[in-house]
């Protein structure tokens, strides 16, 4: 059973609310870079980055990371590589990441990006932007920016859709 939490206009909102407070946060948004967890973390950065142009009239730069090959939980036969981090033209040293995640729910995926991001660089602070926090942590991790905290039981699921690949922008809970 599917049950709508987030609508289209909530969702677009919720983004904008996220952006205002990035801005506010880190006083303005130079030396900001955005990175998006695949999949749909990527696009919800995007969205954040347009928002950011709109509003400040500044180009941020968004790179696009795949954490797959850092995760402690998920049996990994392919070696590590390096290049867990596509797209983003800038070096992260010395910059504020901003980290964009559709859910956080164990914080195993965080932790992975962290690790990736610090593989890269040395970045002055990371932050993280999440759309849904389902609750549920196995690890001392929290988002900076949360869109909706959303409090599921462990056999729930949170389904995301972002128009880009899905056809619409909605959240809804899945049980069963
Ligand atoms: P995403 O890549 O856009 O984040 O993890 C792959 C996809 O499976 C995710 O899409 C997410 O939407 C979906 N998913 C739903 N429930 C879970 C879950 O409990 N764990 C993980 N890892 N993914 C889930
Ligand atoms: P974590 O590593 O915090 O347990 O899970 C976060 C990642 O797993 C997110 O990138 C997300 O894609 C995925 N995930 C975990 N639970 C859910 C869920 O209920 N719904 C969705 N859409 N993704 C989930
Ligand atoms: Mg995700």
């Amino acid at each position: 059973m599917a049950k709508e939490v987030v609508d289209a206009m909530a969702m677009q909102r919720a983004l904008t609310r996220i952006t205002y407070e990035i801005i506010e946060r880190n006083r303005g948004i130079g030396n900001l870079v955005l990175i998006g967890v695949k999949t749909r973390g990527v696009y919800l950065a995007d969205r954040i980055a347009s928002r950011l142009h709109q509003l400040e009239d500044t180009v941020v730069p968004v790179g696009q990371l795949d954490v797959s090959g850092y995760r402690d939980d998920i049996a990994n036969s392919e070696p590590t590589t390096k290049a867990a981090i596509s797209n983003l033209n800038t070096s992260v040293t010395d910059k504020k990441v901003v980290l964009v995640d559709d859910v956080l729910f164990t914080g195993r995926t965080i932790r992975a990006a962290m690790d990736a991001i610090m593989d890269l660089g040395r970045p002055n602070s990371i932050n993280l932007a999440v759309l849904v926090d389902r609750g549920h942590r196995e690890l001392p991790i929290r988002a900076d920016f949360v869109g909706k905290n959303i409090p599921t039981a462990q056999n729930e699921r949170i389904q995301v859709s972002v128009n880009e690949v899905d056809g619409k922008d909605s959240v809804e809970i899945i049980t069963g």
